[in-house]
């Protein structure tokens, strides 16, 4: 190989990154409006240009390639009514005395359609789907278009996809390229490939602490500035951060004692917008949620209460008659049913739960094995006394199933003002069996 050679494979690749980078950007676009269809990007390029972009949204039914298709089309349809009307001085969209378009310019239009993508290249976050769902299968759309090569970033892990995709654009000719930023694409439909292979939701752990664990400080007095602002543990960088996961989560979870000392909203307010509304769950074993909380008093057919309580007590009649949705964990014994309540979200469609509970909770989920993935803000400052730790105290050991402690797998480490975001796996989220 020639050192033009290698530098233009080189370009090749940097461009490719470019544009996959760009179908990323695109996929993620689709948070809060694609769940439970994963998030997917589409970039359609000829001859070095964007030609067509798409991003899938579950409301929008086409799918992220089929959008980036008919945005090429549709551009070229554009182009050549301006060519025409160029041609005959005016503006026309090539049409008859009677406005009707003309046979010829009604050809030039879907030619133009067609044609637009052959020869181009297609970068797309995820393989593109064989199967007939909601909508026609892309890799047909994408082999008569005449696309001559497509970049993906990872297969489907949905197991009517998991290749298949791949396979028959392979089969009709088109050069297919599997890989170009996969971590990034992985990291991106985490909540989709658990649920699409076991139908439970990804469960992340999330908790703002300081850094001697504690989930509370000691209480500022006054009304200073000082004492406000020390209300909080973590900073405001970190806290619009949660919002932004609270945004990506289909729901939030969390346990009474949390809703008995804060009185949580426990919404999403990052103003963006959503398809569902994000899903507010509270475990009450003993259904101990009061009327008067801001979770029940915003209640508007988003608020779900696992408990162990019968569901024709007074206490449930209540809530529900306060638009709350009150369901009994089938099963024996005090422990909550947490793997339970997990599988039912998922039957729900329910792809990502954020866990935002106390000791006791985080302790719970923790030993009944449901965190998948834990996200611990720790903040600069020190409580000094042990009051109010990450997890539980007391029965720990056998008695609650946690006989080692759990090892974190591929942790990094984000700044968010002055906090330190630590996140990590408990367990493999692309594991197939
Ligand atoms: C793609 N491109 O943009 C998306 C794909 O019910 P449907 O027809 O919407 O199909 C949903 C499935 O299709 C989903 O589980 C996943 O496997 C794939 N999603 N595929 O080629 C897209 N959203
Ligand atoms: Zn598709």
């Amino acid at each position: 190989m020639n050192a033009s050679q290698s530098s233009s494979i080189a370009s090749t690749a940097t461009a490719d990154t470019v544009f996959m980078d760009r179908a990323l950007e695109l996929a993620a676009r689709g948070v809060a409006l694609a769940s439970p269809n994963p998030l997917v990007g589409a970039v359609l390029v000829r001859d070095g240009k964007i030609i067509g972009e798409g991003f899938h949204t579950y409301e929008g039914i086409r799918h992220a390639e089929i959008v980036a298709l008919e945005e090429a089309g549709q551009r070229s349809a554009e182009g050549f009514e301006s060519l025409v009307g160029r041609a005959f001085g005016h503006d026309v969209k090539a049409k008859n005395s009677a406005g009707v378009l003309t046979t010829e310019a009604a050809n030039a239009h879907t030619s133009g359609i067609s044609e637009a993508a052959r020869g181009a290249t297609l970068f797309v976050t995820l393989e593109p789907c064989c199967h007939t769902g909601r909508t026609a299968p892309c890799t047909k759309a994408v082999i008569a278009a005449g696309v001559a090569r497509v970049v993906a970033a990872m297969e489907d892990p949905n197991p009517t996809v998991a290749g298949r995709g791949f396979k028959e654009l392979r089969a009709a000719g088109i050069e297919v390229v599997v890989g170009l930023r996969e971590a990034e694409a992985r990291r991106l439909n985490e909540p989709f490939a658990r649920w699409i292979v076991s139908r439970k939701p990804l469960v992340t752990l999330k908790s703002a602490l300081t850094l001697d664990g504690q989930l509370v400080l000691p209480r500022a007095k006054g009304r200073s500035r000082a004492a406000v602002k020390n209300r909080w543990i973590t900073s405001p960088e970190s806290r619009a951060e949660v919002q932004h996961m609270r945004h990506a989560s289909d729901a939030l979870l969390t346990g009474i004692g949390t809703v008995l000392a804060d009185d949580p909203l426990l919404t999403d307010r990052t103003g963006l917008a959503r398809r569902r509304k994000l899903l507010r769950v509270v475990m009450d074993s003993r259904l101990r949620l009061p009327l008067r909380s801001k979770l029940v008093r915003s209640a508007d057919s988003d608020v779900v209460v696992f408990t162990r309580k019968k569901v024709d007590s007074p206490n449930a009649r209540a809530l529900r008659r306060a638009g709350v949705e009150v369901l009994r964990v089938p099963g024996l014994g005090a422990k909550p049913g947490l793997a339970w309540m997990i599988e039912e979200l998922g039957r729900r469609e329910i792809l990502s739960v954020l866990l935002e509970a106390g000791a006791t909770l985080n302790s719970a989920a923790l030993s009944a094995r449901i965190v998948d993935k834990m996200r611990m803000f720790f903040a600069p400052k020190v409580a000094g006394f042990n009051a109010a730790g990450f997890a539980g105290t007391g029965a720990t050991s056998a008695s609650n199933g946690l006989r080692a402690a759990q090892e974190l797998s591929n942790v990094t480490m984000v700044q968010f003002g002055p906090d330190f975001a630590v996140e990590g796996y408990l367990h493999d989220v692309y594991r197939t069996r």
